[in-house]
């Protein structure tokens, strides 16, 4: 049997409320845009060169665990499950675990819906027998099942098969530990709606030497720069703003007390920037704070999975402890 791919939106997205979060963001005390402006195409592609910098480690130190450890995982992970995969993008990196996982129903969820739909019709063709639903939706804040996925997989009789969420890429990181620890719970009740068995396979960035973080987040083309600056031409077409990206310098720098990477756009001149119905000035040297990365030990992200509910863990990582992948038992 062969199965085309369904798509869910329930992402609305209000212009006006976009643009109540962006100038909020800018006349806050210090100036700050949310890092989920990063992603507009242009964006996206930015971080897709990002991953494939030399100094840039995340995605191949993850992508290692899963290749050389992804038989060990699924004796963890629960065979024949629905595969919901967070954040899926091009969904590269849960199609390689199909052939190890086998799971029953994939669901792909991911703010970006069109560039979803485009990928999962291509996913579609190699893997007709795999039903496939691709889910428009941002989780940011909210991690809700919505009615119509629970009635897709209601019509393929999936709806008491295990659950897997599947959330690589230390994407976890962009959040702060509070928000972090309040989506992990979401993910949790969301494992715990499934039969028995289902848990989160979640990828984490871990503390290192800070010139090994310092190169990957300013790295020496400048395409992280590059990542980092687009994020004001996103902000002038959501917004109708006049920045200027050469009048900003990129800034990456390791905060020690929160043990995270913080990107922040540095003002180069005392300037005016305008947008309808507002304006902020900036002084020479003034930032904007664009991303936090939080970095964390293996016990502390142990400790906050278990604070979510999840249990018991098993976990697996690089020679040298730089990036962990959890299997986390909901
Ligand atoms: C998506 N996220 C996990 C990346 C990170 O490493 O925090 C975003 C990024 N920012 C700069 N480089 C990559």
């Amino acid at each position: 049997m062969s199965f085309l791919p369904t798509f869910i939106q329930t992402l609305a997205i209000d212009q006006a409320d976009v643009a109540a979060e962006l100038q909020s963001g800018l006349l806050s005390p210090v100036a700050r845009l949310s890092p989920k402006f990063f992603y507009d195409p242009l964006g996206s592609q930015l971080f897709t060169a990002i991953t494939q910098l030399a100094e840039y480690y995340p995605t191949r130190t993850e992508a290692r665990i899963f290749a050389r450890h992804g038989m060990d995982i699924a004796q963890h992970a629960p065979a024949q499950a629905v595969l919901i995969d967070l954040g899926a993008g091009c969904c590269t990196k849960a199609a390689r675990l199909f052939p190890t996982l086998r799971p029953r129903a994939y669901v792909a969820v991911d703010i970006s819906a069109d560039f979803l739909r485009d990928t999962l019709q291509g996913l579609a063709r190699q893997h007709p027998a795999l039903p496939m639903c691709g889910l428009g939706m941002d989780f940011s804040n909210d991690l809700v099942w919505p009615a119509s996925a629970q009635d897709w997989l209601q019509s393929l009789g999936a709806q008491n098969q295990p659950r897997i969420v599947f959330y690589p890429g230390s994407s976890i990181g962009n959040f702060q530990p509070d928000q972090a620890l309040a989506l992990l719970r979401q993910a949790h009740a969301l494992c715990r709606q499934g039969a028995d068995g289902g848990g989160l396979l979640i990828g984490v960035d871990l503390v290192k030497p800070e010139s090994v973080l310092q190169a990957a987040y300013d790295d020496a083309l400048g395409v992280t720069a590059a990542f980092n600056r687009n994020i004001l031409l996103h902000t002038n077409a959501l917004l109708g703003s006049d920045f200027n990206p050469r009048l900003w310098d990129h800034v990456a720098c390791f905060n020690g007390l929160h043990s995270r990477i913080e990107m922040h756009l540095q003002s180069r001149i005392r300037q005016q920037v305008r947008w309808p119905g507002g304006r902020r000035h900036f002084e020479a040297g003034e930032r904007i704070h664009t991303e936090n990365s939080y970095k964390w030990t293996l016990t502390g992200f142990a400790d906050l999975l278990r604070l979510a509910g999840f249990d018991p863990l098993v976990h697996w990582t690089d020679e040298a402890d730089w990036f962990g992948v959890f299997w986390a038992r909901a």
